[in-house]
């Protein structure tokens, strides 16, 4: 777990032939997530199979995303290998549904990212969705109420169906069983992904939806293919923990922490798969600042994109994850192999920290610089030195009741957040009155 720790923070990428349809099917915009359309639209398999001949990503840059993610900062990237469309966007000799038998592409689409990856040193993970396939026969299919996706008028006898058929809507699904599907399917393509693309540091699971100890044992001892791979914690609970949590599109309070590992997944708008009608952007303070808050708590930020069917990368996520890592150039040392705060919570913001040579550096992230251009720290240690990140300026300081007082410039140099680099004596030892938090609870998620 050693990089992941210190990594931070990754790119989650969310792609496949849901790109295509972009969340509409017949004239209906369909509600919720991108990459649930066949389901919430309850899209028989054939009419969605069809979407794959539209699949041609002619200007995919497998280079070009990687770079990205570096220049934004980020250590490690995830890749949705098969989302729960059971669509493989690699070379599968297990089924004919995926990018080279299905797609006028033809060309696998993880080998060059991997490649990419092993150029610019950026982790490679894949995502993979073990039990839900609603398109391999026999892959499970979580129930979604029919009228959530779209007012259609055949709801009720839909809905009676998928209640008779543990949540599909097409026989083709149940024409063979989940242990077929599993082996068939799940287990030899979980061997084509651990072994054909080098070495893979993650494996997300996702959505055990009627899997078994048993179905979940059969995946799980592959992994002993790559023998450093590190995996969440959603390949079937509870009797497989993975490495890490992953609470998703949220920030966990701190008193919901317990001591695992964890990581944040969260979209950059309303959707993790393209869908062409969401605009409901996050503002880049508001990534930034959820990365700050996330490497507080000593968490990790999986932050996603969700590419078209053309293999292009939404602009307003080239931008903003842009913008990230102008902030990370300048801040990225508060982030990177930091641990969570050891400070109560801080009306100005938040602190990550690092043990060095038997002191303590506190990086602290300030969201609301002080008006009187004092900024309190409550800790009652000594100071080494204290100084501005943006500009490397010392910053003087001054011992009162209640901890460390840094004297500050009028202006913040990045009104997102700037971080002064404060080294302390010891470690942190009592802390006088915390502050109260401004935030309330800290969850900012949106
Ligand atoms: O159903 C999926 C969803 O489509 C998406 O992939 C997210 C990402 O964490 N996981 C599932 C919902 O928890």
């Amino acid at each position: 777990m050693k990089w992941w720790r210190e990594a931070r923070f990754g790119l989650f990428i969310h792609w496949g032939v849901y790109a295509v349809p972009a969340g509409t099917y017949n004239g209906h915009q369909i509600n919720r997530i991108g990459e649930w359309i066949m389901n919430r639209g309850k899209i028989p398999v054939a009419e969605y199979q069809a979407f794959a001949k539209e699949f041609n990503p002619v200007k995919y840059d497998p280079d070009a995303w990687v770079k990205m993610a570096k220049d934004a900062g980020m250590k490690y990237i995830v890749i949705t290998a098969k989302h729960h469309d059971g669509f493989a966007l690699f070379d599968s000799k297990a089924t004919k549904w995926d990018v080279v038998d299905a797609t006028p592409y033809k060309k696998d689409l993880l080998k060059p990212l991997a490649a990419a990856c092993k150029k610019y040193g950026i982790k490679l993970g894949f995502y993979y969705s073990q039990a839900q396939d609603w398109n391999n026969p026999g892959g499970a299919a979580a129930r979604k109420v029919a009228s959530e996706g779209w007012a259609n008028p055949d709801s009720a006898a839909i809905d009676a169906y998928t209640a008779a058929h543990s949540g599909h809507w097409d026989p083709v699904q149940t024409s063979k069983s989940m242990s077929q599907y599993i082996d068939e399917v799940a287990v030899p393509q979980v061997k084509e992904l651990l072994t054909n693309y080098g070495p893979i540091a993650v494996f997300w699971w996702d959505t055990p939806t009627d899997m078994t100890d048993e179905f979940a044992e059969k995946l799980n001892s592959l992994l002993s293919l790559q023998p450093n791979i590190i995996t969440n914690d959603r390949l079937k609970r509870p009797n497989f923990p993975g490495d890490y949590k992953t609470p998703e599109q949220r920030i966990p309070n701190l008193s919901e922490l317990d001591g695992k590992d964890w990581e944040t997944c969260m979209t950059m708008n309303e959707t993790w798969g393209y869908k062409s009608y969401a605009h409901n952007w996050k503002s880049t303070e508001t990534l930034v600042r959820n990365l700050i808050d996330i490497a507080s708590k000593g968490g990790n930020y999986l932050l996603n994109v969700g590419p078209k069917a053309d293999g292009t990368i939404p602009q307003e996520s080239i931008d903003r994850l842009k913008e990230v890592g102008v902030w990370m150039k300048v801040n990225g040392e508060s982030i990177y192999g930091t641990k969570a705060s050891p400070l109560k919570a801080l009306a100005w913001g938040r602190c990550t920290m690092k043990e060095q040579n038997g002191n303590t550096i506190l990086y602290l992230s300030v969201f609301d610089w002080p008006k009187d251009g004092q900024l309190l720290v409550p800790s009652n240690n000594d100071v080494v030195s204290a100084k501005l990140l943006a500009t490397g300026k010392s910053l003087s300081t001054q011992k009162v009741s209640e901890g460390i007082q840094i004297k500050l410039p009028a202006d913040a140099p990045n009104p997102i957040a700037s971080v002064i680099k404060l080294e302390i004596k010891g470690k942190i030892g009592s802390t006088p009155t915390a502050v109260a938090d401004p935030v309330g609870g800290r969850a900012s998620v949106k």
